[in-house]
């Protein structure tokens, strides 16, 4: 039985004998060079690694050349004949090699790199061959990360709370820090090392400024000390006003002089503690978070008065583009371009943009955000979001890495066809040195970290597409997959199937044909298209869908807010014309007739309801794929994962009938025959109220 707190890091024995077997043999004695506190976390991972996965004691000793030999060794501390076989050429810091090599009739694996971070990144590699049950025959892996920055973003606060957080409270035990380490901050090291997360934002961007006291920072030291032999860095939210609720300035003016010496003070104390600091992550102005337009100053102002401040230790500021404000009547949607685009160019280096992956907000589908195709000058960092506030909290199976892949695989032509998002993140596109991507996280005190069992695998795929983001979501589930449950193949191909499918379910059942942001108002459980008395307009969903007798959907064309105009021309002319935009996206561009012709013939109206089916019915074979798999699952995860699917489908017929049913108070057309009848009335759905709906602060009430 398995409670999944050991997530892909299980170390299962192998099942299959004649693998053990040659495992056994092949890794006969370990060679394992250098003392630092890395090497420390190497060898323990490797006891645990291949204790766990061959049964067998692991025997460190100093290469003889007598047996088969695993070498986990800088290249620089290699046994001499080593180094002719391979090489460290070309690797960067955080880089390694995984080979193997014949010598003396022996037969060797040898994991290299230059520095010990590149050597952590090979052990947890070389473990997931392991793991994946993959031959050790011909290794010749050559990796690097192809992003500098990847981190984890926890919209955790100081009272253990977690913002969209719905797998318990904060794993940040503030009370008890710095004294007591649970080892939980350890496993979390280890977790994210292993697939290449080092960086982990640790407070929320609706920020705190008492956590940059040196009551708290002495909290966030301990915290790095853990991570440090990782290597993942402690990065911080600032809180814009911070010099004012904390520091007894009577301004925060990014141009005053007293405040520009305030956050210099400051950053020096941090990193007299924090010697390798991160930086600080920012949101400023933007849903009632203070910021330099407080004072009249831009963005551009608040973001280089941090950089300033970091500049000299090699800090960065993560400065997000999430703004829009509610005395702006333009399009939510174009406000962060207009806003940022001028800036193009004017930052100082140390400073990346942090722009969520479309111009809304994490829906279950977006299009890319126009920043991406837009600002060669600037680097720009991806924020997904892990956690599923839109795509059905830690009860709904949607296999994110689906989307994650689908923005990056996103062209936005800025030089031409072939200029993928995934080439603006990575920096390649324009040749910039600074490269990021963040992942709101979805961890919490939860026995398996993440609520939902599969859960994990979002966890798991955004820090494999952080460290490449051109792998593929099949890859990935398939990886996770084996790691987590079984190499059966009778049980990793109908399960990766349906991992694959589980994000468009949501999206059917939920936002289907581009519709976007009906959730139910604050905490955005359930749908709640109707709401729309909202002060503030862009919170209300009506303010999205925009449906009337005459149709549906929110015109972004030169008709409407040509937000498209932010697109390169040739993403604008497919996404304007309706012969060749995709369905997907219609009602995200296009305000559209009831009876508009869809593709496959049906009106939009029967199509939307086709959609809202197909996704409950999706749902539904989910579970039938699920019951199957009975046999190669133990039985608590089965289980755990049987009763989530049953509450899936029954949030899947409640977004399906609640809004269907609003929806047809304007069309005023019959339901689609093959459609399954509304369970409840309108008026029912619209009663429904969740005042403790988890992951909602107060703020949201
Ligand atoms: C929205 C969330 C809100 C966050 C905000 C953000 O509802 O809780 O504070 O994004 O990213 O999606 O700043």
């Amino acid at each position: 039985m398995s409670n999944g707190y050991e997530l892909w890091l299980n170390y299962q024995k192998v099942t299959d004998d004649a693998l053990l077997n040659q495992y056994r043999s092949s890794l006969q004695t370990v060679y394992l060079e250098g003392e630092s506190d890395t090497h420390l976390a190497i060898k323990k991972e490797l006891q645990m690694g291949l204790g766990g996965l061959l049964d067998t004691e692991v025997v460190f000793q100093k290469y003889n050349g007598l047996g088969n030999t695993l070498i986990v060794s800088k290249y620089k501390d290699l046994p001499q004949d080593f180094k002719t076989i391979v090489t460290a050429e070309g690797l960067t810091e955080e880089g390694y090699i995984i080979k193997t090599a014949q010598l003396n009739g022996k037969s060797h694996v040898v994991v290299s790199s230059k520095e010990d971070v590149g050597l952590l990144y090979g052990t947890f590699h070389f473990l997931r061959l392991l793991q994946t049950h993959s031959s050790l025959a011909n290794i010749d892996i050559m990796e690097m990360p192809k992003v500098n920055i990847r981190v984890l973003n926890h919209w955790d606060n100081l009272d253990r709370s977690v913002e969209r957080g719905y797998a318990g409270f904060s794993i940040w035990n503030w009370h008890t820090l710095p004294n007591y380490i649970d080892q939980r901050y350890i496993d979390y090291a280890r977790a994210n090392a292993s697939v290449g997360i080092n960086g982990t934002v640790v407070t929320n961007v609706n920020a705190n400024a008492l956590i940059l006291t040196p009551h708290y920072l002495e909290k966030v030291k301990a915290l790095a000390e853990v991570f440090r032999p990782y290597g993942i860095k402690v990065y911080l939210t600032a809180r814009f006003s911070a010099p004012i609720e904390i520091g007894g300035l009577e301004t925060a003016d990014p141009l005053d002089a007293g405040v520009i010496q305030w956050w210099k003070d400051k950053t020096k104390e941090i990193y007299t503690m924090i010697p390798d600091f991160g930086g600080f992550l920012v949101k400023a102005n933007s849903e009632g978070q203070p910021g330099p337009q407080n004072y009249g100053r831009s963005h551009l102002d608040g973001a280089n008065l941090l950089a300033d401040a970091l500049e000299p230790y090699d800090g960065v500021v993560m400065w997000r583009a999430f703004v829009y404000s509610e005395h702006d009547p333009t399009d939510r949607a174009k406000q962060a371009y207009s806003e940022f685009l001028p800036e193009d160019g004017k930052f100082k280096d140390n400073v990346i943009l942090q722009v969520k992956n479309g111009a809304i907000d994490f829906q279950p589908r977006e299009p890319f955000h126009p920043m991406f195709g837009a600002m060669p000058n600037t680097p720009l960092m991806m924020e997904f979001q892990i956690t599923k506030e839109y795509l059905g909290f830690a009860t709904h199976l949607a296999f994110l890495p689906k989307l994650f892949e689908e923005t990056l695989k996103s062209d936005t032509y800025r030089k031409g066809k072939g200029a993928t998002v995934a080439k603006v993140i990575d920096g390649s596109l324009d040749n910039k040195k600074l490269s990021g991507m963040a992942g709101v996280s979805n961890v919490g005190t939860d026995i398996n970290w993440t609520g939902h069992p599969f859960g994990q695998a979002d966890w798991y795929g955004f820090g494999r597409l952080a460290w490449d983001p051109y792998l593929s979501a099949e890859d990935i589930a398939d990886e996770w997959l084996r790691l987590t449950f079984s190499n059966d193949d009778k049980f990793v191909e109908p399960v990766k199937k349906m991992m694959i499918e589980s994000r468009e379910a949501v999206v059917n059942y939920m936002n289907p044909l581009g519709l976007h942001h009906i959730f139910d108002t604050g905490h955005h459980y359930g749908p709640g298209p109707w709401v729309g008395n909202l002060s503030r307009p862009e919170w209300n969903p009506v303010y999205y869908h925009k449906a009337d007798t005459e149709g549906i959907g929110f015109d972004r064309t030169k008709t409407g807010s040509n937000a498209l105009s932010q697109y390169a021309p040739e993403v604008e002319e497919m996404f304007t014309n309706l012969e060749t935009c995709p369905e997907e996206y219609l009602l995200w561009f296009h305000h559209l007739p009831w009876d508009y012709t869809l593709k496959n013939g049906r009106t939009l109206w029967e199509g939307m309801g086709l959609k809202y089916q197909e996704g409950v019915d999706q749902v539904r074979d989910m579970i039938k794929i699920w019951k199957a798999m009975e046999p190669y699952v133990d039985e608590f995860r089965h289980h755990q994962v049987s009763m989530l699917l049953n509450i899936q489908l029954k949030e899947a017929i409640w977004w399906k009938d609640a809004c269907m049913l609003y929806f047809q108070t304007f069309s005023k057309m019959d339901f689609p025959k093959e459609m399954e009848a509304p369970e409840h009335t309108l008026e029912y759905y619209k009663s429904l109220k969740f005042p403790y709906a988890p992951g909602i602060r107060p703020r949201w009430d």
